[in-house]
């Protein structure tokens, strides 16, 4: 068994993994950036050494440093978590030349599952059939027009090396073809260094449902059940559940078999996730995800089974803890994401100092985080905070568990997806189970979404004109009253909540909060990707100005004002901070 392990990872699931390995009585060894060297993390572990610089290529994601450390450290495994490391094959094949255990799937399944045409053909081998559509890459326009005519229309143009929705383009005709497979070559070169795409029939409505799936070095390989993780945005999942609802047992079980099977013709060890798309009582094989997901904890409440244990012991070399009769399924769980983002600002994310964090308990709760009160939430790393699963009887149970859950948590400081969570929970379509992939962004009305953070700081830094809540007792009744002031009569107390964790960097005139002025300001802190005017350039109204990069997503700011620009304030690289003005059209 593994005696020391370095967990190559930040966040919640660096936590999460750690848990498992005191449990264990594995000695635990974090790394951390500069700006995570009192972050959670690294507060848990057992041990903690120093990779230095800021940004993730800087630190997690820098090879050298963690080499160094796993040498200094004497660790004989390494669990990657999800993200950075954790489908590098290179990595894996660099520690295990070193005699460090990798803690996942053998580089050469990461490298078939990494190339999607592959990974199809991986399906096929195992007898499981993907969603209609090509083994080969796209050799030119007139295989799409040829395709689409034969299988109907739309068709998706996927890239081979692609991943999360980026270089998928949907082609609804013919004509459009040669466009579709433009852009969807240039955003594949440009995202991931590789053009190579495919074609699938695209499906309108489908479900996502996942298999979680385990094999040891022994040649045993099982399914723990599904999950359904249908509710997303942007290809940010949001809610993800198990069981899925209304699927019957016996497509379960053909789902998990056909997993177990892409699983043994990759010759697979250890954790991984086989995706389907499911639709019209069909599913199809969709891609392979070699690693533990963000979401594995829902598998891990039905089956009561510790997936980080079985991790380890694999790695380790035991045969698997449990045969596939010897599963039992029970209940149901759910698990919210709770982002750094503001739901009522189109998602946008919401980095900063966590004021306050209260955290739900009482029956059939869990919390997964990555930060505690007074933690700071960096713009350079993902914006998940935390999990929230809940577990309960049965599906309705479970949703009212969320429900009740969501009230008690407290985030204070930043905006969260809470609010969110509380709409799709609450939704008579999430409640039948009547969601698709399509759902939330098509069909579900977010406009009425509030803003969740409720201090002063937050919201003033938001321009918001809504204050604080203050508790107030009329006729020995209690009542929280809330407070709207006008803008800005909130700024001097705000600034003095922020000063005591942050400084709070200097604010330009509150134009951040759609005043519709000519300046062009950060909405956020974030990183200037790209600038995509040049000074006495005109403009129109909505036009994209900048992009702007916080947590991992990229955002189009856009003019306020039909006019030419003036002055342009920043550069490609800058890091700037919220209110901040980059622009100025006159
Ligand atoms: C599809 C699809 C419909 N038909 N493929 C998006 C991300 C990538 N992992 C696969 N994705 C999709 N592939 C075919 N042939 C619809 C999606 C899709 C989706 C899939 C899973 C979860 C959410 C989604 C949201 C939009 C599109």
């Amino acid at each position: 068994m593994l005696q020391k392990i370095l967990i190559a990872n930040r966040g919640e699931i660096a936590v999460r993994v750690m848990r498992t390995c005191r449990e264990l009585g594995i000695t635990t060894v974090a790394v951390y950036s500069d700006l995570d060297r009192d972050a959670l993390h690294v507060r848990y572990a057992d041990e903690a050494y120093a990779l230095g610089g800021q940004t993730a290529a800087e630190s997690y994601l820098n090879t050298e440093a963690i080499l160094g450390v796993i040498e200094q450290a004497g660790v004989d495994g390494v669990h990657p978590g999800y993200g950075f490391y954790s489908e590098n094959a290179d990595f894996a094949r660099t520690i295990t030349e070193r005699g460090v255990t990798w803690i996942g799937p053998p580089p050469e399944a990461i490298d078939v599952m990494g190339d999607k045409i592959s990974a199809r053909k991986a399906a096929d081998r195992g007898g499981v059939a993907g969603v209609p559509g090509t083994l080969e890459e796209i050799k030119s326009v007139d295989d799409v027009i040829a395709f689409g005519e034969q299988v109907g229309w739309p068709v998706a143009i996927k890239a081979a090396y692609g991943g999360g929705g980026k270089g998928m383009k949907v082609v609804h005709d013919a004509a459009s073809a040669q466009s579709a497979l433009d852009s969807a070559a240039r955003e594949a070169q440009a995202y991931f260094g590789r053009s190579e795409a495919y074609l699938e029939k695209y499906l309108t409505r489908p479900r996502h449902i996942e298999i979680q799936v385990f094999a040891d070095t022994h040649g045993n390989a099982v399914w723990l059940g599904e999950r359904d993780c249908s509710v997303q945005r942007r290809h940010q999942k949001l809610v993800e559940e198990s069981p899925a609802a209304g699927l019957s047992e016996d497509t379960r079980r053909a789902m998990g078999e056909a997993a177990v099977q892409v699983a043994k013709a990759t010759g697979y060890v250890n954790a991984g996730t086989v995706e389907m798309l499911y639709q019209d009582g069909e599913f199809y094989f969709l891609e392979m995800n070699t690693r533990l997901q963000v979401e594995h904890c829902v598998t891990e409440m039905v089956t009561q089974l510790d997936l980080v244990a079985e991790q380890i012991r694999i790695a380790s070399g035991e045969p698997l803890s449990f045969a596939q009769e010897e599963i039992v399924r029970r209940g149901h769980a759910i698990e919210v994401r709770i982002n750094a983002e503001n739901s009522a600002k189109g998602f946008l994310p919401s980095p900063g100092v966590i004021t306050e964090l209260h955290v739900p308990s009482g029956p059939g709760v869990r919390w997964d985080g990555g930060y505690e009160t007074g933690d700071n939430v960096s713009q350079y790393y993902d914006n998940l905070v935390g999990k929230l699963i809940v577990w309960h009887s049965d599906r309705d149970a479970a949703r009212h568990r969320m429900l009740r859950a969501l009230q008690e948590l407290r985030v204070q400081g930043i905006h969260t997806t809470v609010p969110a969570h509380e709409l799709v929970l609450s939704h008579p379509d999430f409640a039948a189970g009547n969601h698709s992939t399509r759902w939330l962004e098509e069909e579900v009305d977010l406009s009425g979404l509030t803003s969740d953070a409720g201090t002063t700081a937050a919201a003033s830094e938001d321009g918001d004109a809504a204050g604080m809540v203050v508790p107030v007792e009329v006729n020995g009744r209690r009542f929280d009253v809330k407070f709207y002031l006008p803008e800005g009569a909130l700024a001097a107390p705000a600034a003095g909540a922020a000063a005591k964790k942050a400084k709070p960097r200097p604010r330009a005139a509150a134009t951040s909060g759609g005043s519709g002025g000519g300046d062009v300001t950060a909405p956020m802190q974030g990183t200037i990707v790209k600038l995509l005017v040049e000074v006495g350039q005109t403009v129109t109204v909505g036009e994209s100005i900048l992009v702007l990069e916080a947590m991992k997503m990229e955002n189009h700011i856009a003019a306020e004002i039909d006019g030419t620009v003036k002055e342009i304030r920043a550069a490609s690289g800058d890091t700037v901070g919220a209110g901040d003005v980059l622009v100025v059209i006159g």
